[in-house]
C-alpha cells in the first residue's frame, strides 16, 4: 500500500502540561492511525543517542536535560505522506515563530520556543524509519529484546 509510517513524540512539556489528548484528537482528526504508542522517560544516554545528530551543538546539553525532565509519549503514526503531514502539522522548531507563521499548528498550541517546542517529527522517511527503530526493537516470540520494549509491552 502507500502507507507511511513517522516517529511522533510528545515532549515532557507536551505530557506535563496535559496536552497529549488535545494532540491526539488532533492526530486522529487528520486520518493518522496511531499503530504504537509508548510512554516513557528518556534517561540521558537515550535522549543523547536520539539527537546524536545534534550532537556537536551549543544547544545540546540543554536539550538532552529538557527532553529528560519527565515523561514523553512516543507514537508511530500512519497514514500517506506522514512524515511530510507529520512535519506539516506540527510547524516550525521555533514555538514563538510557529505562533505567527502558523497559529494552527500543534507548536503554536503548546510550545513555548526553540527547545521547548512539546512535540517531535522525523524529519525523512529514512529518519523515520531509523527513529521507529530507535524505540520500537522487535520483540520476538515474545520474548523482551530490551527495556525500550519491555514497556512496549504494558
Ligand atoms: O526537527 P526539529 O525538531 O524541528 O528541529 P531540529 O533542528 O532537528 O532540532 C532538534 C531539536 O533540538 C528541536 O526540536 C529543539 C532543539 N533545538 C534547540 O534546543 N535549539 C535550537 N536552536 C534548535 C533546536
Ligand atoms: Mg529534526
Amino acid at each position: 500500500s502507500s502507507e507511511e509510517r513517522t516517529l511522533a513524540m510528545i515532549k515532557p512539556d507536551g505530557v506535563s502540561g496535559n496536552y497529549t489528548d488535545e494532540i491526539k484528537r488532533i492526530i486522529v482528526e487528520a486520518s493518522f492511525n496511531i499503530v504504537k504508542e509508548m510512554l516513557t522517560q528518556l534517561d540521558k544516554d537515550t535522549a543523547s543517542a536520539f539527537y546524536d545528530e545534534h550532537s556537536s551543538r551549543s544547544f545540546f546539553p540543554d536539550l538532552v536535560t529538557y527532553m529528560t525532565s519527565g515523561p514523553v509519549l512516543v507514537m508511530v503514526l500512519e497514514k500517506r505522506n506522514a512524515v511530510s503531514d507529520w512535519r506539516g502539522l506540527i510547524g516550525p522548531t521555533d514555538a514563538q515563530r510557529a505562533k505567527i507563521s502558523h497559529p494552527h499548528s500543534i507548536r503554536a498550541l503548546c510550545g513555548k520556543n526553540s527547545q521547548k517546542n512539546c512535540v517531535h517529527g522525523s524529519d525523512s522517511t529514512s529518519s523515520a524509519e531509523r527513529e521507529i527503530k530507535f524505540f520500537f526493537k522487535d520483540v520476538v516470540s515474545g520474548l523482551v529484546s530490551s527495556p525500550l520494549s519491555l514497556l512496549q509491552l504494558l
